[in-house]
């Protein structure tokens, strides 16, 4: 990697004009490549927008610029896989995962009242888990985390070792749970999908690792959410900059325990 320069690739893709415009968000992509892979990289990411359970795009955009800062390494979270048979347990189970990962439950239960209002925002909302109010100030927007990535080979290896079924969307959520869970200032995620036809969601943290909960939402509803629960008594200046800039790339050595 060292010497070699490296390109984040980014797509979004939205229907009834672009996301600026009111359009209905489709759905999104990262990649980190080096040149001789862009081409591969955005033809991926433009299948990507094309075939989605959110409907068809009228309004993609795929851009790519070169990453000037080194890029850090980091090890995938370690995965459990939580089988929950009702949304209801899957909710209960959430609740616990973040409050073993240091939220309070008042900011918990704050956060969950305002679960529909956080679902139309496009990246993700950032909660103080002091106050419980999101102070990441970027509207319908949110934060997106990018210049990220995981080589598919390197997944592969590790899904297979660990049973992890070899799929790129838990691939592209490890990855940006590993890279959220990495910076000091977050204490842990909670995130389920917005596509109609994924109901597993997630709660990550730095000692809890990424806990998959199967049943979080009924099948056929396009509500889902991402929340960062950060501690504003650290430096907050630089999160939103660090996870939307710092380049990541996952990686996990065969040799290493888990
Ligand atoms: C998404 O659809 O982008 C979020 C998926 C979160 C869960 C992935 C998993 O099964 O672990
Ligand atoms: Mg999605």
């Amino acid at each position: 990697m060292k010497g070699e320069k490296y390109y984040s690739v980014r797509m979004r893709a939205s229907q009834n004009g672009s996301h600026e415009e009111g359009g209905k968000h489709i759905s999104g992509g990262e990649r980190l490549t080096t040149y001789s892979g862009l081409k591969q990289a955005i033809n991926a990411l433009l299948d990507k927008s094309l075939a989605h359970s959110r409907g068809q795009p009228d309004f993609v955009q795929i851009q790519f610029e070169t990453v000037n800062q080194p890029i850090k390494l980091l090890h995938p979270l370690q995965v459990n896989t939580n089988q929950v048979n009702s949304i209801e347990t899957g909710k209960e189970l959430a609740v616990e995962l973040l409050k073993y990962a240091g939220v309070p439950s008042a900011v918990i239960e704050t956060a969950h009242q305002q679960t529909p209002e956080y679902s139309e925002v496009r990246g993700a909302v950032l909660i103080d888990i002091h106050s419980g109010k999101r102070i990441d100030g970027r509207k319908e927007k949110g934060v997106r985390v990018s210049r990220i990535d995981w080589s598919d080979t390197n997944f592969r290896m590790w899904a297979t070792k660990h049973d992890i079924p070899l799929k790129s969307r838990i691939k592209e959520a490890i990855a940006l749970a590993t890279k959220v869970c990495d910076h000091p200032a977050v204490i842990a995620e909670f995130c389920f999908s917005d596509d109609p036809d994924y109901i597993t969601g997630y709660v990550a943290g730095k000692k809890l690792g990424y806990q998959r909960v199967t049943k979080l939402k009924e099948y056929g509803d396009e509500n889902g959410c991402r929340i960062f629960f950060v501690d504003s008594s650290r430096n907050l200046e630089n999160c939103i900059n660090d996870l939307e800039k710092q380049p990541v790339m996952i990686h996990w050595g065969d040799q290493d325990a888990n």
